[in-house]
């Protein structure tokens, strides 16, 4: 017998998420099997079935049959690849004097539909909030409406109040920590003695300390050089990417890995956006610095050009998005490995709240929406053009965030025993990115009308499929919080 499980249909769980053969007397050797397909990993590729029973995979390999009431995926003429890891949006995030748009439900249902089965967002302490105040706000927010499985990584806003917890953190299941070099107004932002004093302590936790590297200083001196009336005029949102040169994120880059060097912490670079940081990275990384990089896709496929048209101030997000040659820098640094994840950064905000700005770029609200596009870009922009393998994209978007997060091999791979997180996507179908069609939630889109491939045909979550002919069928609170006990290698 063989049948695809459509949306709400011949989904082997109760509503409560119990696999049907725990309810009935059947026994089955799987409860589905994703048949015919070319399953990909960051190992390499082989034609082979996958066996899911209980949300977990069973067996990877030719020939399973199916019997018994297994729900058989046909595969034939697709890849098979783990669910993709976001490890950086901010669902229902406070910021810049709104909420982003897209919440723990729309942010999740967009991505499934972008083949994103996990995502970790940041519990950001607002006022005197401790870090544990800061992680049940947001489980509050989350644990109802989430759709895939998720977790947090902690800010650390201020050190002295939030530096005595992290090892109480850790043991909550939250070993990966963030800080901010900017964000003075949010008061969000750490100086050299939290990022100092966070990384020796990340040392000796088994954590990982995530940094927003741009350097504040220089950065608020060149926005009030040019926060004149006169230059609003004549440059509008242009003047979001003229205050934020390379040299604010390659200078603070090259301060926090130096201290990554002196202290032995874990370090991860986020929304990488510049090729002088690439080359920081690389340098420090021959050196054995314990360091890490990521970009993420907007960073690979959109210039600043943008910023000169009619929606340009739509556009801005922090860092913003740079030069060709930087993007180019980046793409040859994720297929040399310096490198190593790519995400989304997804802080989504609508025409609306971008339009907040009134000429005044300080004041837009940034951030892109992201998730339900990442692998269609990296799968289009990156295998498709032949600037990485497919092997190298299941690396970049599955294996390595699942590692250095620590929820390897749990998340990130289609083996015996890993969660049964899996996409399925047609090689060569492309579908219009369209904001009206979308599930994220906003009106628009920074690659409206681009054809991309790599979208989901399928989704599956822990074995139960989310998302079928690529549309969304999974329902909220289906996501399960993942504690971690410590962040990982590559
Ligand atoms: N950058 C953004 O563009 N949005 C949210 C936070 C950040 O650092
Ligand atoms: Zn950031
Ligand atoms: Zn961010």
């Amino acid at each position: 017998m063989t049948y695809a499980p459509a949306c709400g249909q011949n989904q082997p769980f109760a509503a409560d998420g119990t696999a049907a053969h725990q309810l009935g007397t059947t026994t089955m050797a799987f409860d589905t099997i994703i048949a015919g397909g070319e399953v990909i990993t960051a190992d390499g590729r082989k034609k082979a079935d996958v066996g899911i029973k209980d949300g977990k995979v069973t067996a990877v390999k030719k020939g399973l049959a199916g019997g018994n009431g297994a729900a058989v995926i046909d595969a034939k003429g697709k890849y098979v690849i783990p669910g993709v890891l976001d490890v950086h949006v901010h669902l229902e995030l406070p910021f810049c004097g709104t909420t982003s748009s897209d919440d723990f439900n729309t942010g999740t249902r967009a991505a499934a539909r972008g083949g994103v089965t996990t995502v970790i967002d940041f519990a950001i302490p607002y006022g005197e909030d401790s870090l544990e105040d800061a992680y049940k706000k947001w489980r509050a927010k989350a644990d109802p409406k989430t759709c895939i499985d998720y977790c947090f990584h902690m800010a650390i806003t201020k050190w002295d109040r939030h530096g005595p917890e992290m090892e109480k953190m850790v043991e909550m299941g939250c070993p990966t920590f963030k800080e901010f070099m900017i964000y003075e107004s949010e008061g969000w932002q750490s100086d050299d003695r939290a990022i100092f004093n966070a990384l020796e302590k990340c040392k000796q936790l088994g954590g990982m300390l995530l940094m927003h590297a741009e350097s504040s200083r220089v950065l608020d001196e060149l926005i009030a050089r040019n926060h004149t009336p006169e230059k609003m005029k004549k440059y509008g949102a242009q003047l979001h990417g003229m205050t934020r040169p390379n040299y604010i994120e390659a200078e603070a880059i090259q301060r926090a890995v130096k201290w990554a060097e002196v202290t032995g912490g874990r370090l991860y670079i986020v929304h990488m956006s510049t090729a002088e940081g690439a080359d920081i990275i690389r340098d420090a990384q021959a050196r054995g610095v314990d360091v890490y990089a990521e970009t993420c896709a907007q960073y690979l496929v959109l210039d600043d050009a943008l910023f000169k048209g009619e929606d340009g101030h739509l556009y801005a997000c922090c860092p913003q998005i740079k030069k060709k040659s930087d993007q180019q820098r980046l793409w040859k640094g994720l297929k040399r490995g310096e490198v190593c994840v790519v995400s989304t950064d997804t802080c989504s905000f609508t025409r609306e709240q971008k339009a907040m700005w009134n000429g005044d770029w300080t004041k837009i609200p940034m951030g892109l929406p992201g998730l339900e596009t990442l692998l269609p870009i990296v799968y289009t922009h990156g295998v498709l053009a032949e600037r990485m393998s497919l092997r190298q994209m299941v690396e970049k978007l599955c294996t390595n965030p699942a590692k250095l997060m620590g929820l390897y091999p749990q998340k990130g791979t289609i083996a015996k025993g890993s969660d049964a997180d899996i996409t399925i996507i047609d090689p060569k179908k492309k579908l219009k990115v369209d904001p009206a069609t979308m599930e994220t939630n906003t009106d628009w889109s920074p690659y409206a009308g681009w054809k991309l491939a790599g979208f989901a045909e399928k989704t599956l979550s822990r074995g139960r499929v989310i998302v079928d002919d690529y549309k969304f069928c999974g329902e909220n609170g289906w996501g399960k919080w993942l504690p971690r006990k410590k962040a990982g290698k590559l």
